[in-house]
């Protein structure tokens, strides 16, 4: 396995190190730490991670404007740099279990890009409350029935690239600033023509930190699917 895992960082320094801690415990995965500078030390205590597992993990410490699609950006274009043959995006809050790590590399098989889907058996969401579901499962039908996208969960940020389709994604292009990031991606793997696969995970909300979701992240989340579907090129 030749496997790097993206993680953008903002203000995460109690979950980072039980991230590192299982993600590493897979045998052939590296990690990429992306942080916007975060107030409360995780770009520091990512170095100090970095240090004491030499030759597994990276840290890029971004610095002019933060963002999650920015940082995506700077991270995966830096990922396609190396000879990693797959490529991961996870969240650093511990929602994202490392446990499903394996299975997703094994969907990648058969796969261009695997998503580590909540919505593929019901609602596997824990510490939800009932109105971020309703959210977030609307928020998919909507996605969904604006650009005829065919996957159960286009919004989720745990996934795994097969390098040569994300490659073929002009991420210097992708206009997304904050999560509608994730749908556009998606949105130009199904235009080039990529196999997209699921993975059921069971997602678990953040314990520790804080959410980062901004009115106008969530503006952009409701514009960005008409925006793919009436100028599909971009
Ligand atoms: N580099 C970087 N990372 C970010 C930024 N905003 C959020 N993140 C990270 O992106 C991941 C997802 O962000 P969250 O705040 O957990 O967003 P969410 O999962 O939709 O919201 P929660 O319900 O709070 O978990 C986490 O690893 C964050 O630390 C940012 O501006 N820059
Ligand atoms: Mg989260």
């Amino acid at each position: 396995m030749n496997a790097l895992v993206v993680v953008p960082t903002y203000n995460e320094h109690d979950n980072l190190p039980v991230l590192v801690q299982g993600v590493l415990a897979h045998p052939g995965f590296r990690m990429l730490v992306v942080d916007d500078g975060s107030p409360d030390g995780t770009g520091a205590i990512a170095d100090r991670l970095a240090a004491e597992n030499p030759g597994r993990i990276e840290v890029m410490h971004r610095t002019g404007p933060r963002g999650l699609g920015r940082s995506y950006v700077d991270g995966l274009q830096h990922a396609l740099r190396t000879d990693a043959k797959l490529i991961f995006q996870m969240d650093a809050d511990l929602s994202h279990s490392p446990e499903y790590l394996p299975a997703l590399a094994a969907a990648a098989e058969t796969h261009d890009v695997v998503i580590g889907s909540r919505y593929l058996q019901g609602v596997s969401v824990v510490n939800w409350p009932l109105h971020r579901i309703f959210l977030s499962t609307f928020a998919n039908r909507y996605i969904k029935t604006v650009t005829g996208l065919s996957p159960s969960d286009c919004t989720s940020g745990y996934r795994c690239w097969r390098r040569d389709a994300l490659a073929k994604i002009p991420l210097g292009r992708v206009a997304s600033a904050g999560y509608a990031f994730l749908v556009e991606m998606l949105f130009r793997a199904a235009q080039n023509g990529s196999r997209i696969g699921e993975v059921p995970i069971i997602f678990i909300e953040r314990r520790q930190g804080q959410s980062k979701v901004s009115k106008a992240v969530l503006l952009e989340s409701l514009i960005t699917p008409w925006r793919l579907r009436l100028r599909p090129r971009g």
